[in-house]
């Protein structure tokens, strides 16, 4: 297959392949479970991006994104084998000069099904949160279920729960959790709603009964976010299932912390 931009990828290649690696031994990524996507920063990009490739309109202009690279989990793949050969199963593409076509640099390697979702919000960073170059979708277990538990739906009461079972949660997660109804995978429904979510500030956002995505610098970073909503998450269920309610940090333990760490 041709590679255009073999050389000048191969970190974030390797930054993509340790994330999907977590991902696997998580138990996050069951089958083609979960996706993954990388903005290439602008100074690497700036390759022309005239090629003869295929111009496939966006269904809306992404302006943010104009002549960048994205890289992105391949539809179908597997974190583990994103994790072994990332090469061989991470798309690339290419965002046209306005922002209103993307070219798919490598042809034999489709984009996720989470397109919509992944573009349109890496759009709204560049735009808004400029050093956020990150996407990372997954299934995480203990964060799944509680968002099938009907009062977890909100997403004060899941925020506050999870920011209560250990500090770190709210020390690294400030800006919040936000609960999104269940909506269709993949479709711009849930593309529409998460960047209207991620616009109101918080860094993870959680699909109801289907999973996490978070935003980050790095992949590595989002996956930290992840990872820190698990590890609260799991807490609280462990601790519910003794029969009794959790009792969390106080309202004055958070705002110590707050004040401590200047958030
Ligand atoms: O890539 O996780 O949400 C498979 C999925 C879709
Ligand atoms: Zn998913």
């Amino acid at each position: 297959m041709e590679r255009t931009y073999h050389i000048e990828l191969q970190d974030f290649y390797a930054e993509i392949s340790d994330t999907a690696k977590h991902l696997w031994e998580k138990g996050w990524a069951e089958r083609n479970g979960g996706n993954i996507s990388r903005v290439i920063p602008k100074s690497i990009s700036q390759t022309p991006l005239a090629c003869t490739k295929e111009r496939i309109p966006l269904d809306e202009p992404l302006p943010g994104l104009a002549n960048r690279i994205v890289l992105m989990t391949g539809t179908g793949t597997r974190m583990r084998d994103v994790a072994k050969n990332p090469q061989d199963n991470i798309s690339i593409v290419a965002i046209s000069e306005e922002g209103k076509e993307y070219m798919l640099l490598s042809s034999d390697i489709p984009p996720t099904s989470e397109l919509p979702s992944h573009l349109r919000i890496h759009n709204f960073l560049q735009l808004n949160r400029k050093n956020h170059n990150a996407i990372v979708h997954s299934h995480p277990t203990n964060v799944v279920a509680m968002s099938h538990l009907k009062n977890f739906r909100d997403s004060r009461h899941f925020c506050n729960t999870l920011w209560k079972m250990i500090p770190e949660t709210y020390v690294f997660l400030p800006r919040g959790i936000a609960v999104l109804p269940y909506l269709m995978p993949g479709s711009s429904k849930v593309a529409d709603a998460s960047v209207n979510a991620f616009s109101q500030g918080p860094d993870v956002i959680i699909w109801a009964k289907h999973g996490a995505f978070a935003i980050a610098p790095d992949t590595n970073d989002a996956f930290d976010k992840i990872d820190l909503i698990e590890k609260s998450a799991s807490i609280y269920l462990a601790a519910k299932s003794t029969g009794e309610e959790p009792e969390g940090l106080s309202d004055e333990d958070i705002e110590e912390l707050r004040q401590y760490y200047n958030l």
